[in-house]
């Protein structure tokens, strides 16, 4: 090569590695840190902003430090090094008033005494005649919180004069489930592989992990559970507890505490002997040996999580116990070590009962005040299982001497895997806002879980992960903002989905007001299209068996309360499950003022109906049209607003960089195809029943019926 072809070489080189640097991959999630575009804001923001320090060092405070490093750099365009004092205006500064003279000197002990381990505030003041703000908090947890809070008010073109913030979480414990296999298969997992590579860890450590950390913190996600809750006995031996300790190790820094899904029946896999009866004193050895050992390990281990007696997997009533004695054997395990059991409440029966939304709460009740001070009982949002749309769980709030969490799912096992975009905060919100009536009026599910009006000092909060190793973390781009919205309504169930989606628009997309108006309004109404294109008007679990993608109503064999024909109950006379005292009455599960409102056809929300009630095609609805129309109606507006949503992206073209333009562009594409497909599928099915034709201006069909009951799926991730 001679010299100019070298040089020519090296600018070819580095131009493709700036490309590269810059592709729009997703990878950097909601954290990008990029350049404040709006030149007034971005003025006003560097005069502001002249330097940052952090007072006292500690792992979790150079994790704070780095943050504000990059994030300011990033954001202010030019590198903004640490300073060593608050001598200059507009300098940040973050610590403890343990750690530091200024913040000491600030006189907030009092204000920051309410506040906790984990919460923070961050207030403009005066330091020595200088302008500066301040983030404190009592513990180093807070302030990296604090740091992650004020880069946030950056990003998304806030304020950062005059401020007086005061945050703390609302629930203690806020985790993400991963359902992650050791041979990192992921449980409805649709993003790839699981991100443990257990093979080569504790050896190496992929970067990611860090990455992955500091995401979680930016949102206050503070624990982990690694592993599957159909679990794998394996991880509770020695070799994989180091493998799961270097995890601990690197996560520690961001506020994150790991933990385990334990298998009931490890004390015979893995530790010899002939039963795990909690009650058998054997057993109970090796629990608290394998504790100790664990937290030899790892000093700050979170706990345990366990699915028991449910699809197959063991528990204590193998041994004819009961689930408080199953719980209490690992909450004593683990009390010593301040260790926490989430035992969970998502129960299948051996024997089918009359009415699978019932068997959580009748198994649990009883058990109410049985259950140790450190075991909380994890219970899905509704009584069947992540569906679009469920009542709240009808054992919020039934069981007020017991610590209750929810469980939500982040990874869209029956919303549309990684295709369909869906954002879920509008579902949490729903659920968390839903009244209890427990203790009257104002009982709402959020205030059985922040421990509120029960008196539990022990709360938590978990969503299924819908991350793997794919390079965008969540395979949707908008898959991202579940994650981001689970971890926000986890430190405050008080706000607002659609706050939340503003936040994340903005930090992700674009700060372009128009624009993000726009992608949060998509983002506001997906969740109600899912619900109308797959399943409106309270119908439920109606997916095709094996992968839950697709439409499947016509399932009908195996067992009974897995099958679609159990839960829609369509014949000739019309559709629903009763669940009033005509029928099921899972409604005397919930308190009076609710069994008359959803029991009462003509007081029933119409977006329940068929959940509670099995109503004949006829039915006359509030729009005038019967029932059955209604239904092709509503399964219509679905397909059609996916067309809205396609329309609404392509005219934000110029507001998006084209890798992620084109991404969501086709993917909406799919997602109105196989939304057509659970509109079609769906509506030709539920004729075969009510016998009626097509409303006049409904498009027919495109295939028949037979067409969609053979359909498999080829381009959809995760699924076979
Ligand atoms: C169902 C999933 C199944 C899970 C189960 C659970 O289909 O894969 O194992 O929930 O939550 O939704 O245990």
């Amino acid at each position: 090569m001679n010299n100019m072809t070298r040089i020519s070489a090296l600018i070819i080189l580095i131009l493709v590695t700036i490309a590269a640097v810059r592709a729009e991959d997703g990878s950097r999630l909601w954290l990008r840190y990029d350049r404040i575009d709006d030149p007034v804001l971005l003025t006003a923001c560097q005069k502001n902003l002249t330097g940052w320090f952090i007072e006292g060092d500690s792992p979790v405070l150079r994790a704070a430090a780095g943050e504000l490093e990059r994030g300011l750099s990033g954001l202010l365009g030019r590198a903004i090094p640490e300073a060593r004092s608050a001598r200059r205006h507009g300098t940040v500064v973050a610590g403890t008033p343990a750690s530091g003279k200024v913040i000491a000197s600030l006189g907030l002990e009092q204000k920051l005494a309410g506040l906790g381990e984990e919460g923070y505030l961050i207030v403009s003041t005066l330091y020595r005649g200088k302008r500066i703000t301040a983030i404190a908090a009592s513990h180093d947890h807070g302030v990296l919180y604090g740091v992650f809070h004020f880069l946030r008010l950056l990003q998304t073109g806030q304020e950062i004069t005059g401020l007086e913030i005061k945050s703390r979480p609302r629930i203690g414990v806020r985790l993400l489930n991963h359902w992650d296999n050791l041979d990192r298969t992921v449980e409805r997992g649709y993003a790839g592989r699981s991100l443990w590579d257990w093979e080569e860890l504790p050896d190496r450590l992929d970067p990611r992990y860090i990455e992955y950390a500091r995401a979680n913190a930016s949102i206050g996600i503070n624990g982990t559970v690694l592993t599957n809750v159909n679990a794998n006995s394996q991880v509770l031996t020695d070799g994989y507890l180091r493998k799961v300790a270097a995890l601990a190790d690197l996560f520690r820094p961001y506020g994150i505490r790991v933990y385990l899904t334990a298998r009931f029946s490890a004390p015979v896999e893995i530790g010899g002997l002939v039963t795990a009866d909690p009650l058998a004193p054997a057993v109970i050895a090796w629990w608290q040996a394998k504790a100790e050992e664990i937290y030899r390990l790892i000093p700050d281990f979170g706990g345990f999580l366990v699915k028991a007696n449910s699809e197959g997997q063991p528990g204590p009533q193998n041994y004819g116990r009961s689930h408080a004695d199953g719980a209490n054997l690992l909450a004593d395990a683990l009390a010593p070590h301040s260790g926490i059991v989430m035992w969970r409440a998502f129960v299948y029966d051996n024997n089918v009962p009359d009415d699978r939304a019932k068997q959580a709460w009748n198994e649990f009740v009883p058990l109410d005040g049985r259950f140790r001070e450190n075991a909380l009982i994890q219970v899905k949002n509704g009584p069947i299982d992540f569906q679009p749309r469920e009542p709240f769980h009808p054992l919020f709030g039934a069981m007020p001497r017991t610590a209750m969490m929810p469980e939500f799912q982040i990874t869209q096992e029956y919303l549309g895997a990684s295709v369909h975009l869906v954002y879920l905060a509008p579902l949490y919100e729903e659920c968390l806002r839903s009244d209890t009536h427990a203790a009257g009026e104002g009982s709402t599910v959020a205030r059985v879980v922040d421990g509120s009006l029960g008196g539990h000092t022990l709360t938590a909060m978990a969503g299924v992960s819908n991350i793997g190793d794919v390079r965008n973390w969540t395979g949707h781009p908008f898959g991202q903002a579940n994650w981001y919205a689970f971890g926000r309504l986890a430190w405050d169930p008080g706000l607002s989905s659609a706050t939340i989606a503003g936040e994340w628009v903005r930090m992700t997309f674009t700060r372009d007001e128009e624009a993000a108006h726009t992608i949060s309004g998509m983002m506001m109404a997906s969740r109600e299209i899912a619900v109308n294109y797959m399943t409106p008007l309270g119908l439920h679990h109606i997916m095709y068996y094996g992968h839950h993608y697709g439409p499947g109503p016509w399932v009908d064999s195996g067992r009974a309360d897995w099958t679609s024909v159990y839960y829609h109950r369509a014949d000739s006379a019309g559709i629903g499950f009763e669940r009033t005292p005509a029928g099921s009455n899972a409604l005397e599960q919930y308190r009076p003022p609710l069994r008359e409102l959803y029991g009462r056809v003509e007081s029933c929300p119409e977006e329940l109906l068929l959940w509670f009630h099995h109503l004949p095609w006829e039915h006359r609805m509030k729009s005038g049209r019967i029932l059955w129309e209604e239904l092709c109606y509503r399964y219509d507006a679905g397909v059609r607003s996916v067309g809205r949503l396609r329309s609404e992206w392509a005219s934000l073209q110029e507001h998006i960089d084209a890798e992620r333009f084109s991404e969501v562009s086709t993917l909406l594409a799919k997602q109105e195809r196989d939304a057509r497909i659970w509109r079609d599928a769906c509506t030709l099915y539920f004729q075969t029943f009510s016998g009626k034709p097509f409303p006049a201006d409904f498009d027919p069909p495109q295939h028949d019926l037979q067409w969609y009951k053979a359909h498999t799926y080829e381009d959809i991730p995760g699924i076979e």
